[in-house]
C-alpha cells in the first residue's frame, strides 16, 4: 500500500451539485441508484477526467446524460472508476449491488442485529456507490429508502421526511431531503424494526426542533439520560457559541455494532449503544458522564464539522481537536470542573503521552498516511483539543469566541483548513501564532526542565526553563515550541500566592508566562518571601515538567496550592517519588519501607479535608500502573504492581479507620441519579473501599459483599463486585460473578462488564479465563465492543499480558490476525500493545517482535500492515 501526502492535495476537478440516491434494500443484494448531478471546476482542465471512487461495488449500469456508457468509456479496477471524457456539466446515473450482511468491517452500509445501518467517515461512502469520496465535495442530498413493512418498518435517512408510501411485495419507502450540503462522509442510513422516544427543543430563535432517540424495543428504558444530555449540549451551544440547530428533526439511533463511539451524520446522528444507553441498574456513573459528552461531542460537530467541515483528512483534527474541547468544557461546566481536568489530564498523560513517544507518533496533522483509519487517534482528538485549548488560553475567551464566529460565519458551507482555523483566531485577537503552528506539525511531547533559585538579598526569584522535543519516526530535529505556562509563586510563610511581577510588571497572582526559546529566564522582583513554584497550573500546556521539587515541598503544595489541578498533581508527584523508591527496592530485593510523608499526606486529606468529594477521591488515587510505567526508563510490570500494591496496602493499614469513617460516611439509600454531588459522594466511598479490599479486611469483604447483593446501582455493584474478583477470595467471588453473568446474560453492555471485570484481576490464571469465554455465548469476535471489553481489556492487565512465557502477546497475535479478515479497522487497533515493545526488557522485547513478526508474514489489510510497518521499522 502507498502513502498519500498532504503536499499533494488538488482541488477536485469536478464537483457534486445535488445527489439522489435510491437504496433497494436487501441483505445479500441490495441496490443503490445514484443520480449525481456535476459541474466542473473553472480551474481544471476541460479534458479532466472523472474519478471516482468505489470499493466492494458489483457495477450493473452506468450512463452519461441518459446514455448508457460502454467499457471503452471507462476504467474500472478495485479502487473506482475514471470516465475518460465527460461535458462540463452533466448528469450521471449508476446502479450497485452491495452485500450489507456480509459486512463485518462495519463501514459502508452493513447489518447490525438484523437493522440496516451506515458508517461512512472516513472513506466508507465508497463500499456505498461511485462517488467523489473526499471531504471538499459538498453538495445537497436526496435519498430514497426502499424495504420490507415487516422487517424494516422504520426507514431512516438525513434531513427531513419529504414523502413516503406503500409498493408492491410488501414494501414500503420513505424520502428524506437534506438540504445542507455535505460531504458524502456524512451521509447515513438506518433502516429495521426501531422504537423511539420523542422529546422537543426549542431553539434560541423560537423553533422548535423534534428530538428523536431510536433503540431496539427493550432498550426504550434506557434512553432519558441521552435525552437530556442532548438537551443540554444544544442549549450550552447556544449560550457558549452561539450555535443554534438547523434543521426540524435530530436522531440518534443505537446500533450494537460499531467501531468507534458514534457518528455525527447530519441529522442523524449513529452511536454505538454503548455510548448511548444507561439505566441506574446497568450502566457505571462512568458511563453515565461518557454518554453525556459523547451526545454533546457529535451534537457540537453540527457546526464544528458538519457545516463547516475539512478541506482533505490530514485537516482531522480541525474538526476533532475543536469538537472535543467544546465537549470538554460542557461537561466541565455540566460537573466538577476541577475533577473533569483532572480526569482528562491523567489518561492524555497516560495514553497520549505513550502514543506520541511510540513507533506511530505524528503530528495533530500529519503530513502522510496509508490508511486514515488508524489516525483517529490520541493526538488528533485529545492533544488537537490541548492546542484548541491554549489557543484559547493565548488569546482569552472573548477573543476566542469572536474568532470562533467569525470561523464559522465566514467559512459556513465550506471545507477548510487548520491555517484558515487558527487564522480567524490571529485576527480576532491580533496575536502572533505563527510560532504556535509548530504544534500542528512537530510530533513529540515536548519536555521542559525547570530550575529556580530565590535571592534573599534582591527578593527575586530567578526561573529557568529549558525545553526540548524528541526525535520522533521521520522528525528527527525538532524546533522550539510557544509554550504558554501558567503559574504561581506561593510563599512558604503564608501559603498564599505572591504577586507576580516580571520585568517591572504586575502580573497578578496568577498568570501566563511564554516559553518561546530553547532556553529562558524569568525574573520575578519584589517575592517577599521564599516560594515554592506552581507551575503548568491547570495542565496550560501538553508537555512533561520536571522540577526538582523535594518532597517537603510537594506536601505544601498538595495542600497550599490555589489551583486544584496542581493540587492532585503535587499529590501524584510526591507518590510518585515514593513508587520510584519502591520499585527500585523491589528489583534490588531490598525491603520495602513505606515513606511517611505520603501516609501524612493522606491522613491530612481523609480527615481535615475541605476539599470537595469528587476531587478529594482523585486526590486519595493513586497513579495507575500504566502511568507509572510511562515514567520509568524501562517498565518493569512486576515492580510496579508490587510497588504500587505496597503503598495501597500500607496506606490501608495505617489509615484503615479513616477510610471506613469515609466509606460509612458516605453510604446512602438515596433514590439513584447522575448528579455531580451523588457521583462524588459514590467515587469517594468507593476508593475508601479499595483501600480497605487492599488489605482484604474482614469487615471490608463482608461490606462488598453486601454492596453486590443490595444491587442498588450498577456503579456500586460493578466496583464491590471488581474488588471481590480482585481479591483472593474466589470463593466468594466465583458464586457472585457467576450470579452476575446469569442475572443479565440478556443484556450485552452488561456482560461486557461482565467479562472485562474478569480478565483485569491481577491472579495469573487470566490467560486461561479468556481463552475459556471466547467460547461463551455472549462473546463474538466480529462485535466490536466485545472484542475491546474481553481481549482489548485483557491486553491492559500489565502484569497477565506481559507474562514471561509470551502467551498474553500470542493470544493478542492470534486475535488480531483473525480480525484482520473480519474488521482491519478494530484490528489494527487492537495491535497497539504490542507496539510499544521498545519500553520493555530484552526478553519481551524479543517475545513482543516475534508476534508483530507473525502477523507481518500473514496477508494484511492497509490497516494492520501500516501499524505493524512502523512497530518494527
Ligand atoms: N467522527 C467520528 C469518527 C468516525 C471514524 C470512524 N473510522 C466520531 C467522532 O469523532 O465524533
Ligand atoms: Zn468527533
Amino acid at each position: 500500500p502507498q502513502p498519500v501526502y498532504l503536499s499533494d492535495y488538488q482541488p477536485p476537478a469536478y464537483r457534486v451539485i445535488h445527489t439522489e440516491l435510491t437504496f433497494d434494500l436487501d441483505p445479500a443484494a441490495t441496490h443503490v441508484k445514484a443520480r449525481l448531478l456535476f459541474e466542473r471546476n473553472d480551474q481544471a482542465d476541460d479534458k479532466a477526467p472523472l474519478v471516482l471512487d468505489g470499493e466492494q461495488l458489483t457495477l450493473i449500469s452506468l450512463a452519461i446524460d441518459g446514455t448508457a456508457l460502454t467499457e471503452a468509456d471507462y476504467q474500472l479496477d478495485d479502487h473506482g472508476l475514471k470516465i475518460h471524457t465527460v461535458p462540463a456539466s452533466f448528469s450521471l446515473e449508476s446502479e450497485v449491488k452491495i452485500a450489507p450482511s456480509t459486512n463485518t468491517a462495519l463501514e459502508g452500509l452493513y447489518q447490525s442485529s438484523g437493522m440496516y445501518c451506515t458508517q461512512c467517515e472516513a472513506e466508507g461512502f465508497r463500499r456505498i456507490t461511485f462517488y467523489p469520496d473526499r471531504p471538499d465535495v459538498m453538495a445537497t442530498f436526496t435519498v430514497t429508502v426502499i424495504g420490507d413493512v415487516q422487517k424494516e418498518p422504520i426507514l431512516l435517512a438525513n434531513g427531513n421526511p419529504v414523502a413516503r408510501g406503500e409498493m408492491e411485495g410488501g414494501r414500503h419507502f420513505v424520502k428524506w431531503e437534506d438540504p445542507f450540503p455535505k460531504p458524502c462522509y456524512l451521509f447515513a442510513l438506518v433502516a429495521g424494526n426501531l422504537h423511539k422516544v420523542e422529546d422537543h427543543f426549542t431553539t434560541m430563535s423560537g423553533r422548535d426542533v423534534t428530538l428523536q432517540i431510536w433503540v431496539e424495543e427493550e432498550n426504550l428504558d434506557k434512553t432519558e439520560h441521552a435525552m437530556a444530555s442532548l438537551k443540554r449540549s444544544m442549549e450550552w451551544d447556544e449560550q457558549t457559541y452561539g450555535r443554534e440547530y438547523d434543521l426540524d428533526l435530530f436522531m440518534i439511533v443505537a446500533v450494537n455494532d460499531f467501531n468507534m463511539g458514534a457518528m455525527e451524520n447530519k441529522g442523524l446522528n449513529i452511536f454505538n449503544s454503548a455510548a448511548v444507553l444507561t439505566h441506574p441498574q446497568t450502566a457505571t456513573d462512568a458511563t453515565f458522564q461518557n454518554v453525556e459528552g459523547i451526545v454533546a461531542h457529535e451534537y457540537f460537530h453540527n457546526w464544528s464539522g458538519n457545516r463547516v467541515t475539512c478541506r482533505d483528512w490530514f485537516q482531522l483534527s480541525l474538526k476533532e481537536g475543536f469538537t472535543v474541547f467544546r465537549d470538554q468544557c460542557f461537561s466541565a461546566d455540566t460537573n466538577s470542573a476541577p475533577v473533569k481536568r483532572i480526569q482528562d489530564v491523567s489518561f492524555f498523560r497516560t495514553a497520549q503521552f505513550a502514543e506520541d513517544a511510540g513507533p506511530t507518533a505524528h503530528p495533530v496533522r500529519p503530513d502522510h498516511f496509508i490508511e486514515i483509519t488508524n489516525f483517529y487517534t490520541l493526538t488528533i482528538y485529545e492533544k488537537g483539543a490541548e492546542v484548541v485549548r491554549m489557543l484559547c488560553n493565548l488569546v482569552g475567551w472573548e477573543n476566542f469566541r469572536r474568532g470562533s464566529d467569525a470561523y464559522f460565519e465566514r467559512f459556513d458551507g465550506q471545507a477548510v483548513t487548520i491555517e484558515d482555523f487558527v487564522e480567524c483566531m490571529a485576527q480576532a485577537s491580533g496575536e502572533d501564532l505563527s510560532q504556535f503552528m509548530r504544534w500542528y506539525s512537530q510530533a513529540g511531547t515536548p519536555e521542559i526542565d525547570a530550575y529556580g533559585e530565590y535571592d534573599y538579598v534582591h527578593s527575586e526569584y530567578r526561573l529557568t526553563l529549558r525545553q526540548r522535543t524528541p526525535a520522533t519516526p521521520g522528525q528527527p530535529e525538532k524546533l522550539p515550541m510557544h509554550i504558554p505556562i501558567r503559574m504561581g509563586l506561593v510563599g512558604t510563610k503564608s501559603g498564599q500566592d505572591l504577586t507576580l511581577t516580571l520585568a517591572g510588571e504586575k502580573l497578578g497572582k496568577d498568570a501566563v508566562i511564554h516559553l518561546r526559546d530553547e532556553e529562558q529566564t524569568f525574573v520575578f522582583t519584589d517575592v517577599a518571601e521564599a516560594p515554592v513554584p506552581s507551575l503548568l497550573r491547570d495542565f496550560s500546556a501538553p508537555v512533561k515538567l520536571n522540577f526538582p521539587y523535594s518532597r517537603e515541598e510537594l506536601a505544601f503544595l498538595l495542600t497550599h496550592d490555589s489551583d486544584g489541578f496542581n493540587r492532585w498533581d503535587a499529590g501524584q508527584r510526591l507518590a510518585m517519588l515514593a513508587l520510584d523508591d519502591l520499585i527500585a527496592a523491589h528489583r534490588n530485593g531490598v525491603e520495602k519501607v513505606m515513606d511517611s510523608r505520603v501516609t501524612e499526606a493522606f491522613r491530612t486529606l481523609l480527615t481535615g479535608s475541605t476539599v470537595d468529594k469528587a476531587v478529594l477521591s482523585e486526590m486519595l488515587t493513586l497513579p495507575s500502573e500504566a502511568y507509572i510505567a510511562e515514567q520509568q526508563p524501562i517498565v518493569d510490570v512486576d515492580a510496579i504492581h508490587a510497588a504500587r500494591e505496597f503503598v495501597r496496602q500500607s496506606l490501608a493499614l495505617v489509615l484503615r479507620d479513616e477510610f471506613m469513617a469515609i466509606f460509612e460516611a458516605n453510604r446512602t439509600d438515596e433514590p439513584y441519579a447522575p448528579t455531580p454531588e451523588q457521583i462524588a459522594q459514590r467515587s469517594l466511598k468507593n476508593t475508601a473501599l479499595s483501600y480497605l479490599m487492599s488489605i482484604e479486611d474482614e469487615k471490608a469483604v463482608a461490606l462488598c459483599e453486601e454492596q453486590v447483593a443490595v444491587d442498588h446501582n450498577m456503579t456500586d455493584v460493578r466496583h464491590a463486585l471488581t474488588l471481590l474478583v480482585h481479591s483472593d477470595r474466589d470463593d466468594l467471588s466465583a458464586p457472585a460473578l457467576k450470579a452476575f453473568g446469569e442475572k443479565w446474560a440478556h443484556d450485552p453492555l452488561v456482560m461486557d462488564q461482565w467479562f472485562t471485570i474478569q480478565v483485569t484481576r491481577p491472579q495469573p490464571d487470566v490467560l486461561e479465563r479468556v481463552q475459556f469465554l471466547m467460547q461463551h455465548p455472549a462473546f463474538s469476535i466480529k462485535n466490536p465492543n466485545k472484542v475491546r471489553a474481553l481481549i482489548g481489556a485483557f491486553a491492559q492487565n500489565r502484569v497477565n499480558f506481559h507474562r514471561l512465557d509470551g502467551k498474553g502477546y500470542a493470544l493478542l497475535a492470534d486475535v488480531v490476525i483473525e480480525l484482520n479478515r473480519l474488521n482491519p479497522e478494530i484490528a489494527a487497533r487492537l495491535v497497539t500493545p504490542l507496539t510499544r515493545w521498545q519500553r520493555f526488557d530484552e526478553n519481551r522485547q524479543s517475545l513482543m517482535r516475534a508476534q508483530l513478526k507473525r502477523i507481518k508474514e500473514e496477508p494484511l489489510s492497509s490497516n494492520v500492515y501500516e501499524v505493524v510497518e512502523k512497530a518494527l521499522a
